[in-house]
């Protein structure tokens, strides 16, 4: 040890004070020291407190590039889910707006929205929730530091705070849940200058205007529905496929609704540079892949949703040998959340192989808890995760799309009931029900075990999550055919699917 602090590391008298110390005695200042206080580090610390175990919590935003920065909770609070969600809310009230009339609402006068009435309300609630997980921490005995931590051994953590005041910190064991952030392409230049991501467009106190998405996953498509819907011009740049990873025939129901609803779709084409005009306009220039011609636009935004990298850099993971994937930066994390190194856990966003949700690093992080307190050996279960894409036409599912079933179990092996439905509520307001859909995927033979469920519909993510349950606990298509369906719902749908698409039949529901 003592060589060690004259080592290579190059550590603090102070640092190799608390480490000798600590190697001498035996003895940490904490059981449990998490560093990240997102959706799962503050539902691990929390969990361990409530066990009484001794815990400390880390957490430290670094300001997006363009300075944007925000409280206590980690994505999901702050610059994830919740303001999604609630711009999303935003965008279906101008629907519902229109739809109103319809059903004999005078609504007199042009209706337009207020970026800054909306981006007001919703900041003030996601500074509600940064102070309730402040009180929460503080009712269940959490220490909270407000500081950067990286690994000095395995049970030691440095502790940094904006100000550049340190502290060394010993637990018996140590979770790292630091989550992610988005990326920015490296060969685009322009980009980084001009550019936004989703750290910044919730925070945002002036509406966007005209903007362009790049990117066609959940976070790129979600965020260009709910600009659509708030009524400005949005564009989604595409260079492949939208919503990989999902079910594709899902995916193209997704966007074929958007562009029916408005936003524009760039197919095929890779951003290539972005120039900002005297008239403050960004230029982007990008090519067609397919014809390979150059192609230029303004906007007034140009948002990336790129994907995420894994904050795990300032870590000091190679200083004490935590194993990482070196393509995905991730760290590489056994069935019980523990890494490469004894004591040291990771889990959420940051762990390999782990769904980027909230809901799972909450699970994860409580389980984790239990097991280090020494109360509970539960394992996480990884499998039939549901979820929910919170585009203007809403998309849930839960278990496997359907090309991984056919791939798992032979385009022979499976059976797919579907049904085109038809939303009671939007039939009234005369919207288009063509993207409305359902699937059930199953195991062909045996007893049918249900192995995917997929839905694109109003409020997709409340019916998904009853379904959950039953995939679960392994339910069957004869288990849903003597589940009674709730009337007049679009969830009752579900219920009901009994044509197969082997057999070729019409799949349009008739009929209430
Ligand atoms: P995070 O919540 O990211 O928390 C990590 C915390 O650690 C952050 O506060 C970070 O600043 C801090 N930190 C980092 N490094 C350090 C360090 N060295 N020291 C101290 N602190 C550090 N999931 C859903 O389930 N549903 C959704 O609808 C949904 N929508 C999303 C929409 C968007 C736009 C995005 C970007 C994500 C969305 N997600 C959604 C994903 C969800 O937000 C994440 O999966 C979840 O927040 C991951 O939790 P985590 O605990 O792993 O990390
Ligand atoms: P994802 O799921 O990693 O998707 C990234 C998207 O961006 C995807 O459509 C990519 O296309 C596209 N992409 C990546 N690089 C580029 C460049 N250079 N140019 C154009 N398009 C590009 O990221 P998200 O941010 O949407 O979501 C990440 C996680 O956050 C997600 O799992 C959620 O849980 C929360 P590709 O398909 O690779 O061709």
């Amino acid at each position: 040890m003592a060589a060690l602090c004259r080592g290579r590391h190059r550590w603090k008298k102070t640092d190799c004070f608390h480490i000798l110390t600590r190697a001498l005695t035996g003895k940490h200042e904490y059981d449990l020291l998490v560093v990240g206080g997102g959706s799962g580090g503050l539902a691990c610390s929390k969990e361990a407190a409530q066990l009484g175990q001794k815990v400390i919590v880390l957490d430290y935003v670094e300001p997006s590039v363009k300075g944007t920065k925000w409280g206590l909770g980690g994505t999901c609070v702050n610059v994830g889910c919740i303001p999604k969600k609630l711009m999303h809310q935003t965008a279906l009230l101008g629907t519902a707006v229109k739809d109103a009339q319809k059903y004999g609402w005078n609504i007199s006068g042009p209706v337009s929205h207020d970026w800054s009435t909306m981006a007001d309300a919703i900041q003030n609630h996601v500074r509600s929730l940064n102070w309730g997980h402040r009180v929460q921490l503080q009712d269940k005995k959490v220490k909270y530091l407000n500081m950067k931590g990286s690994l000095l051994d395995e049970h030691t953590v440095k502790a940094v705070t904006k100000a550049g005041k340190e502290t060394t910190l010993t637990a018996k064991n140590i979770v790292l849940a630091t989550g992610g952030r988005p990326r920015y392409p490296t060969n685009i230049p322009g980009a980084m200058e001009h550019g936004i991501t989703s750290d910044d467009i919730f925070w945002l106190k002036k509406s966007p205007g005209k903007t362009l998405v790049v990117g066609a996953s959940y976070v790129a498509l979600e965020s260009a529905g709910f600009l659509t819907g708030l009524g400005l011009d949005a564009t989604v740049m595409v260079r492949s496929i939208a919503l990989r990873g999902f079910d594709q025939q899902m995916a193209g129901l997704v966007t074929d609704y958007m562009e029916a609803y408005g936003t524009r779709f760039a197919w095929n084409s890779l951003p290539k540079r972005v120039d900002k005009l005297s008239s403050g306009a960004l230029q982007v220039t990008w090519v067609d892949t397919q014809t390979g011609a150059e192609q230029k636009d303004t906007f007034d935004s140009v948002l990336w949703a790129v994907g995420r990298a894994p904050e795990t850099k300032a870590l000091g993971l190679d200083k004490v040998g935590v194993q990482i994937n070196e393509q995905t930066g991730k760290i590489v994390v056994r069935e019980d959340e523990s890494t490469s190194v004894p004591n040291i856990y990771a889990f959420g966003d940051i762990g390999e192989g782990r769904p980027e949700l909230t809901p799972t690093a909450i699970q994860a992080g409580k389980l984790l808890a239990r097991r280090l307190a020494g109360q509970g050996d539960e394992l996480m279960n990884y499998d039939n995760v549901p979820t929910t894409v919170f585009t203007p036409l809403e998309y849930g599912c839960v278990g496997l799309s359907e090309e991984e079933a056919v791939r798992k179990f032979s385009k022979d092996g499976v059976e797919v009931y579907h049904a085109f439905f038809k939303p009671l509520e939007f039939t009234v307001a005369e919207r288009d029900v063509s993207q409305c859909y359902l699937k059930v995927i199953c195991e062909r033979h045996r007893d049918q075990k249900i192995l995917g469920l997929h839905f694109t519909g109003p409020n997709a993510g409340e019916v998904t999550q009853g379904f959950a349950l039953g995939l679960q606990c392994g339910a069957t298509y004869s288990h849903l055919q003597k589940t009674v369906g709730i009337h007049p719902t679009c969830a009752e749908e579900v219920t009901k699917v009994n044509i197969t698409k082997r057999s070729g039949l019409d799949a349009t529901v008739t009929g209430c």
